[in-house]
């Protein structure tokens, strides 16, 4: 099996999650009918050659951006780049945590649009590559959590949500933010296929109130490490909201578009009873198949050393979010 080839550079969620986690999404899929030897991934011919075994390209396309870059926050380990772009979650270019490196040559993010549309009274499209060349973006250190109880540390460079989506003038009936990632089976092979693309249904979307949206920490990174982001991250744009469990931060978005009703979301879609629309860190709300209480840090001491760390409440940033939840149940709103 070509794609389940494995090195210590190419980190698996077996070496940084008890296996009981990492065996659990995927046990989703065994739910709607999709039997191990499908997700064991390349059965069929055609699915072999899409995605095949080519080398990593780690670097290859980044180049480096004109930032601001942030201060290090003393006593703070940032995870470093060579795992935080070997070890991920990006379905459409593999469900392995070393397939989207392997498989990111398959994803052209120049030129990229970007629709900024729905209950505004401006939209506009956005030219990425425009504003990233003409910008000097800004950068932020932000911890990412993922629901599969591992955890980063992440320099990203961008620009805040609020910013791009006020300038398409919400009106009053823009209640939710709806986005969507790049819907094109050549370029994100695993949306070729539901067995191939781990039983999900594409393009990816994901979703947010209007009023977590318009919170100063919700960033539309452009850049990692102060380099243009690589295709595994999301190249060329992709959101980063630091309090929700890393399936809200969707990646390659093509579109923004704001909406009156709650919009659907992939994770939610697949499985509503073990991840809801809000997707708050939460230490106190178990996943119902793991504890969320803590998590393996990813940083410089190796994966299979990952330290074993208690999950802050909003992911350390109650202080700035948690008065957007005021008077809601975070066990009914999960
Ligand atoms: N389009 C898309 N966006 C996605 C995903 C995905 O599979 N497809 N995975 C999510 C998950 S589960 C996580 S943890 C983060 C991982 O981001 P990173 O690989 O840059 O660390 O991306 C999120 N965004
Ligand atoms: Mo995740």
């Amino acid at each position: 099996m070509l794609i389940k080839r494995r090195s210590s550079h190419h980190p698996t969620e077996q070496d940084v999650t008890p296996e009981a986690v990492y065996q659990d999404r995927r046990l989703i899929l065994k739910g709607l009918g999709l039997g191990a030897a499908t997700l064991a991934f390349p059965t069929q011919a055609g699915v072999r050659d899409l995605f095949s075994a080519d080398k990593p390209t780690l670097g290859a396309t980044t180049r480096p951006l004109n930032i601001h870059a942030a201060t290090r926050p003393e006593g703070v380990i940032i995870t470093p780049e060579e795992k935080a772009t070997t070890h991920n979650n990006f379905y459409e270019l593999g469900t392995d945590k070393g397939d989207p490196a392997r498989n990111a040559h398959y994803l052209k993010p120049e030129p990229w649009q970007l629709r900024v549309e729905g209950e505004v009274a401006k939209p506009f499209t956005l030219d990425v590559w425009d504003l990233i060349n003409k910008s000097t973006l800004e950068e932020r250190i932000y911890r990412l959590r993922c629901v599969e109880a591992w955890s980063m540390v992440l320099p990203w460079s961008g620009i805040s949500l609020a910013e791009l989506i006020r300038r398409a003038e919400p009106n009053s009936r823009a209640k939710f933010v709806a986005f969507e990632t790049l819907y094109d089976p050549e370029q994100l092979p695993g949306q070729a296929s539901r067995s191939l693309g781990g039983g999900i249904d594409y393009p990816y979307v994901e979703g947010l109130r209007i009023d977590e949206a318009l919170n100063p920490l919700s960033f539309l990174a452009m850049g990692l490490y102060g380099k243009t982001l690589p295709a595994q991250n999301g190249a060329p744009i992709r959101l980063v909201v630091p309090w929700k469990y890393g399936f809200k931060s969707i990646k390659s978005i093509v579109s923004i578009r704001l909406v009156e009703e709650r919009p659907p979301t992939t994770w939610n879609l697949l499985a509503s009873n073990e991840y809801g629309f809000y997707a708050n860190v939460n230490p106190q709300v178990d996943h119902p198949r793991w504890s969320q209480a803590s998590e393996r840090f990813i940083g410089e001491g190796g994966i299979f050393g990952a330290k074993r760390q208690p999950t802050l409440m909003f992911n350390g940033y109650a202080d700035e979010v948690a008065s957007l939840y005021q008077g809601m149940d975070l066990r009914k709103w999960y």
